[in-house]
């Protein structure tokens, strides 16, 4: 049976998008509202900048899927970039009568300089083009078939901002699916309206100061059966997994499985979640540091993933940099771009996490219905007594 696998394709301002989904399950029901509600939804936040005004992003099928329902077949999904109306010459895929200038000026941060160096382009264009988070939404696309799925097994999938710049939301701790109701209605995803508020003010005052912000957010699934991943391999083990499919989001540069950096500090007595057994709940706990993974498996209790992104590294007041042509001292390239874009990273995670949850869910449970699934997951909770 062929694995559950996506790849993406395509430029920020080429003519679209692409993803592939390999190794979904035939007979799924897709809602093609919900799937373009999570691209609208990675289009939000305060603190974004003009392209968002441009596109409307939606998914467009283009095969896999018949009448609503998954075929078991290969997904194709695009994503177009309304933008590349204002950049046909520039992006054309074919040779352009129109003079087009190249780009010289790398950006610190950015892929610009050593893709440049590595991949043997005098034109920087070539290199930002793919590396831009734009690449992003086809991720989303791909995310949502996977949401798609693990919605079928009772899982979901959320996130929230816990800090943008200087400003942290206060900690808080057992949240459930309902506490995410109308964190898309908060202009930076947070569950704190007075963070939120303050957040928003740290936005505008730096934007004003040309500035860029990261931040960072969590996100958590609920509703997993306990033993996705496994302790046996350290490609299987769902710690890393997790860590390599969100680290691989561009400006990520930190993950942190549930309360990692906290519990560094405190002692093994305050580390660990302790274990218990009732005649009507089974296991429990009354605890999750762990973020829901032992010994690189779910446990069943909600996953968390958190992670840290750095300020955009496309600036309105340029860092110093060379000009890759002349080697003269310059500033760095400046382009369009937003302020933050912590609010949208966490949306393109909870797709990420989606993608890694869903290819354990293949993994464990195979089957080529989403009834064979459906049936081998009741199967395994009734072994394991899981009642969650
Ligand atoms: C993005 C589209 C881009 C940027 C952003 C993400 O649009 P443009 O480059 O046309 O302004 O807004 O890209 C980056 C943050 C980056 O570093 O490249 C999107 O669709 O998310």
């Amino acid at each position: 049976m062929t694995a559950f696998r996506f790849t993406t394709a395509g430029e920020s301002h080429g003519p679209g998008l692409v993803a592939i989904v390999e190794g979904m399950p035939a007979g799924l029901e897709l809602d093609r509202e919900a799937l373009d509600r999570d691209m609208a939804r990675r289009q939000l936040g305060h603190g974004r900048g003009g392209r968002m005004r441009i596109e409307t992003d939606t998914v467009e099928i283009r095969s896999g899927v018949r009448h609503g329902r998954t075929l078991g077949s290969p997904i194709a999904v695009l994503v177009a970039n309304r933008d590349y109306a204002n950049w046909e010459d520039r992006m054309n895929p074919w040779p352009v009568e129109a003079a087009v200038d190249e780009v010289h000026l790398p950006r610190p941060g950015h892929a610009d300089l050593v893709g440049a160096q590595k991949y043997g382009h005098t034109d920087i264009r070539n290199v930002l083009e793919r590396a831009s988070a734009r690449e992003t939404a086809a991720r989303v696309a791909a995310g949502g078939l996977a949401r798609s799925f693990l919605a079928a097994l009772g899982v979901s999938v959320h996130s929230h901002v816990i800090q943008v710049a200087s400003v942290k939301a206060p900690e808080r701790s057992g949240l459930a699916p309902d506490d995410f109701a109308s964190v898309d209605e908060d202009p930076v995803r947070c569950l704190d309206s007075e963070a939120s508020a303050e957040m928003v003010e740290e936005i505008n005052r730096l934007r004003k100061a040309n500035e860029s912000l990261g931040g960072s957010f969590e996100v958590l699934a609920f509703g997993l059966v306990p033993g996705l991943g496994s302790h046996i391999s350290w490609e299987d083990r769902l710690d890393g997994r997790l860590a390599g499919a969100v680290a691989s989001i561009q400006s990520v540069k930190g993950v942190a499985i549930g309360e990692a950096w906290d519990v560094a500090g405190r002692p093994g007595s305050d580390a660990h979640d302790e274990i218990f057994w009732s005649e009507e709940r089974g296991y429990f706990r009354e605890t999750n540091h762990a973020g829901g993974l032992e010994g690189g498996m779910t446990n069943g209790l909600p996953l968390s993933v958190r992670a840290a992104i750095k300020p955009i590294s496309t600036l309105t007041k340029p860092l110093r940099s060379v000009d890759t042509e002349t080697k003269e001292p310059a500033q760095a390239l400046r382009e369009r771009t937003d302020s933050t874009v912590v609010p949208a990273a966490a949306v393109v995670a909870e797709a990420m996490v989606c993608l890694a949850l869903a290819r354990c869910y293949r993994e464990k449970f195979g089957g080529d219905h989403i009834d064979d699934v459906l049936a081998a997951v009741e199967a395994y909770k009734k072994r394991i007594d899981f009642r969650g």
